[in-house]
């Protein structure tokens, strides 16, 4: 349950700005990262509520919005992200999940000193049947000299050098959840008028999860510490507060509920996919810091996952996020693998 609910109306933009002052050696730069991913939120959740009607809208013959609408949803949000963010002067170079090299920002705009990684539209899968999804990103300072095109070395760092991270849930209403290491603080869109206004300032994650979050249809050909640790969770090992189970199927949507209300995500390696699905760059790094900003933690079934050494874009891991007191008892049932 959230707690707080603020008083004075406070505008995404004026947070993020009020956020700053307290940096006073603070360029500005990440705030307009911060601001321009807003707008880029707002348009793919436009584009997000129209998805059910790319028929009639195509059946219409508009031929720009039927261009549109034909489109896979996913490569639209990637587009507008790259559209909304490549012109600003503040990034050097983007990364996507939905893109197998990096983005780089192009000689004719200049370049600033971060680099951003997103996954445009996480569960994308679900949309034609009406369930949440998300935007995932990271943002990283470039490690690599100022001036030219960002590199992969510069994507390529631990979660914990992340200078901010966020996601934004399209579901009953749009939210915006970020961290820039002061926090967690949530933002809901309010469509009359387009404005993302502070609603969850200061979220806590509680110190034990009432849900779990796991696909069991992959129990066959998990390893035995986890099938122990999921008996452990639904309370089949002696617990006496079994963990209630809900998989949406879609990270943004499942991690959040978990945020709010305690609840551990798992995504583990099975036999079959022997480093998990989710990606660390794209998913599970912003997430986690989010979530340890909330006072969650979240591992790859042993190491804290901010610092895990990342060597290649698209890196998988397996990942367990969410209530403190829940993902202990994953490492601690881990450790025997
Ligand atoms: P995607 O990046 O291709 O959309 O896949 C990620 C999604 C997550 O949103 C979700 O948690 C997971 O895949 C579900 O995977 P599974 O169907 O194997 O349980
Ligand atoms: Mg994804």
């Amino acid at each position: 349950m959230v707690q707080n609910t603020p008083i004075s109306v406070v505008t995404i933009d004026r947070f993020i700005i009020e956020q700053e002052k307290r940096f006073p050696e603070a360029t500005g730069a990440l705030s307009g990262i911060l601001y321009d991913l807003a707008v880029a939120a707002k348009m793919i959740a436009s584009k997000v509520r129209l998805a059910g009607l790319a028929d009639i809208l195509g059946a219409e013959g508009t031929a720009n919005v039927q261009g549109e609408i034909q489109q896979k949803l996913d490569v639209i949000a990637n587009a507008i992200i790259v559209k909304a963010l490549d012109h600003g002067g503040r990034l050097c170079a983007m990364a996507s999940e939905e893109e197998e090299g990096i983005i780089v920002v192009p000689d004719k705009f200049q370049r600033g000193d971060y680099v951003l990684l997103f996954d445009p539209l996480d569960g994308s899968s679900n949309i034609d049947v009406n369930i949440p999804v998300g935007t995932i990103f990271s943002v990283l300072r470039r490690v690599t000299p100022g001036g030219g095109p960002g590199t992969v070395q510069d994507m390529l760092q631990p979660g914990f050098k992340q200078v901010a991270a966020g996601y934004v849930i399209y579901g009953s209403s749009t939210m915006l959840v970020y961290t820039t290491g002061q926090g967690a603080h949530g933002f809901t869109l309010d469509p009359a008028i387009g404005e993302f206004l502070l609603s969850h300032p200061d979220i806590r994650i509680p110190e034990h999860g009432r849900y779990l979050s796991v696909n069991d249809a992959y129990e066959r050909h998990w390893s035995e510490p986890v099938k122990e640790l999921m008996r452990h969770y639904r309370g089949m090992n002696g617990r006496r507060d079994p963990m209630n189970v809900r998989y949406v199927g879609s990270l943004v949507a499942d991690f959040h509920r978990n945020l709010l209300g305690g609840g551990l995500f798992a995504y583990p390696a099975n036999a079959k996919s022997p480093k998990g699905k989710l990606r660390l760059l794209y998913e599970c790094n912003p997430l986690a810091f989010i979530c340890e900003q909330a006072g969650g933690a979240a591992i790859d079934g042993t190491k804290r996952i901010l610092e895990v050494q990342p060597t290649e874009l698209h890196q998988r891991s397996p990942y367990f996020v969410g209530s403190k007191a829940d993902v202990e008892a994953a490492a601690e049932y881990l450790a025997k693998a």
